[in-house]
C-alpha cells in the first residue's frame, strides 16, 4: 500500500486502517493529509465554524489524586487551594451573564465536599438565573468518584445529575487510552475501559458527550491511533460523541514537565487532520485557541477543524500550566472566523449535528 492507495480510499469514502493512518502521518505526506482532511471537512460539515460563550467554573482544585502532568490540583493547607460554595458560583455566573453566556463548563478535583448535594444546589442556582444556560459538567473520572462516594451506580449518579439540570458531559480526563501510559500519566485514575464505559452509559441515556486526547506528553503516534480507534469503535456503537478535542500537553508547573527528555512534542496539524479522517463518525473537531495559541488554532481551520471552542471566560486548567491568556469575547471570535472565510455560528455543547 502507498500514499496514492490511501488517497483513493479516503476520497471514495472508505474508512482508514491503522496502516493507512501511519502512511498519512509520514512527514512527506502531510500536504496530501491536509488536502484530504480539508476536503472531508467541506463535504461532511461545510464551512460553519462553531463557538460558544462559555463560563468555566472550577468548584475546587482540591483533589485526592496528584497526576504528574497536572498543574491544577492542590492539597488541604496549600496556599493556592480554593473551594467555591454554590452561592459563590451563582454570584460568578450572575456577574458574567452580560457576556451572552450560553453554557457553563464545570469541572474540578476529586473532592468529597463536592458531592451530589453540592451539585444539586449549584445547578439549581445556575438554572434559577437563566434556565436556558446549558450545563456541561464533570468528567467521567468525577462521575466514577461520585458513584463511589455515595455507594451508588454511575447510572444513578447520572440520572440524579440530569434531574438537577445537567445538559452534557465534557471530554476531559480521557488522556490517552493506552493503560500502560495512563498509569504513568495519571496513576489512580480509572482505566480506559472504565472511562469509556461511563461515556457509553451516558450515551445510552441520551446525553451527548465530548471526548479529548492529551497529546505531546510521553505517547507515540501509534498510541494516538489506538486512542482514535477506541473512540471510533464506541461511537459506532452509541453515536453519542459530538466533539473530539485534542489537548496539547503544557509542561509548566507540573512534575512531568520537569523531565523534559521524556517528552515527545508533536505537530498539531497532522494530528488534527488525521482526527478528521480517522474519526469519520464524529462531526465536530474542536481547536482550543488557549491551548494552541490563536495563530495555530486559526491555521487548524485548514486542517479539518470546524469548532473554535469558546470565549473561555476564566479558564484555569491550562492557564495554570502555561497556556494562552487573552481577552476573547464573542465579536472577536466571530471576526477571527470570518477572516478565514468561514461562517461563525454560536452554539452550546448540547447542540448536535451529524456527519453526512
Ligand atoms: O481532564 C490537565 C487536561 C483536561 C493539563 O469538553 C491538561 O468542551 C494539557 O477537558 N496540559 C481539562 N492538558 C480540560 C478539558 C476541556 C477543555 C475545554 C473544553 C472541553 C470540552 C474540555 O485538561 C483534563 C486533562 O485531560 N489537562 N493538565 C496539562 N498540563
Ligand atoms: Fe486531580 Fe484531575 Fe489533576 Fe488528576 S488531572 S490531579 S484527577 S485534578
Amino acid at each position: 500500500m502507498n500514499i496514492h492507495d490511501v488517497e483513493n480510499n479516503v476520497r471514495s469514502g472508505k474508512r482508514i486502517t491503522r496502516e493507512e493512518a501511519h502512511i498519512l502521518l509520514q512527514e512527506e505526506n502531510w500536504p496530501i493529509l491536509q488536502t484530504l482532511a480539508n476536503e472531508k471537512r467541506i463535504k461532511e460539515v461545510g464551512d460553519e465554524v462553531f463557538y460558544a460563550v462559555t463560563l468555566f467554573l472550577y468548584p475546587t482544585n482540591l483533589c485526592e489524586l496528584n497526576c504528574p502532568f497536572c498543574s491544577y490540583y492542590a492539597k488541604p493547607g496549600w496556599k493556592n487551594a480554593w473551594f467555591m460554595t454554590p452561592a459563590e458560583i451563582e454570584e460568578k455566573v450572575k456577574a458574567n451573564l452580560h457576556y451572552g453566556l450560553n453554557e457553563v463548563h464545570i469541572v474540578g478535583g476529586l473532592w468529597h465536599e463536592c458531592d451530589l448535594g453540592y451539585y444539586k444546589e449549584t445547578f439549581e442556582r445556575i438554572k434559577s438565573l437563566d434556565s436556558d444556560i446549558h450545563i456541561k459538567a464533570l468528567t467521567a473520572v468525577e462521575y466514577d468518584y461520585l458513584a463511589r462516594l455515595h455507594g451508588i451506580s454511575v447510572e444513578e449518579v447520572l440520572d440524579r445529575m440530569v434531574s438537577y439540570g445537567l445538559g452534557s458531559i465534557p471530554g476531559g480526563g480521557a488522556e490517552v487510552f493506552v493503560d500502560s501510559l495512563r498509569e504513568k500519566l495519571a496513576p489512580g485514575k480509572i482505566d480506559s475501559d472504565t472511562f469509556l464505559n461511563i461515556h457509553r452509559i451516558a450515551h445510552k441515556k441520551g446525553l451527548s458527550t465530548n471526548i479529548t486526547l492529551l497529546y505531546g506528553s510521553i505517547e507515540e503516534w501509534d498510541d494516538i491511533i489506538t486512542h482514535f480507534e477506541k473512540v471510533r469503535n464506541l461511537q459506532d456503537e452509541t453515536g453519542g460523541f459530538t466533539t473530539f478535542i485534542p489537548l496539547k500537553y503544557h509542561d509548566e508547573n507540573n512534575a512531568l514537565g520537569k523531565r523534559k527528555q521524556r517528552l515527545k512534542p508533536k505537530d498539531a496539524r497532522p494530528l488534527y487532520a488525521l482526527a478528521r479522517i480517522f474519526l469519520d463518525n464524529i462531526p465536530i473537531l474542536k481547536a482550543l485557541w488557549n491551548y494552541q495559541g490563536v495563530p495555530l488554532a486559526l491555521e487548524l481551520l485548514d486542517w479539518g477543524v470546524n469548532d473554535f471552542a469558546s470565549t473561555a471566560l476564566d479558564e484555569k486548567v491550562i492557564t495554570m500550566a502555561g497556556g494562552v491568556q487573552i481577552k476573547m469575547d464573542g465579536p472577536t471570535m466571530e471576526n477571527l472566523i470570518l477572516s478565514k472565510g468561514r461562517k461563525p455560528q454560536k452554539v452550546h455543547s448540547g447542540f448536535r449535528m451529524a456527519c453526512n
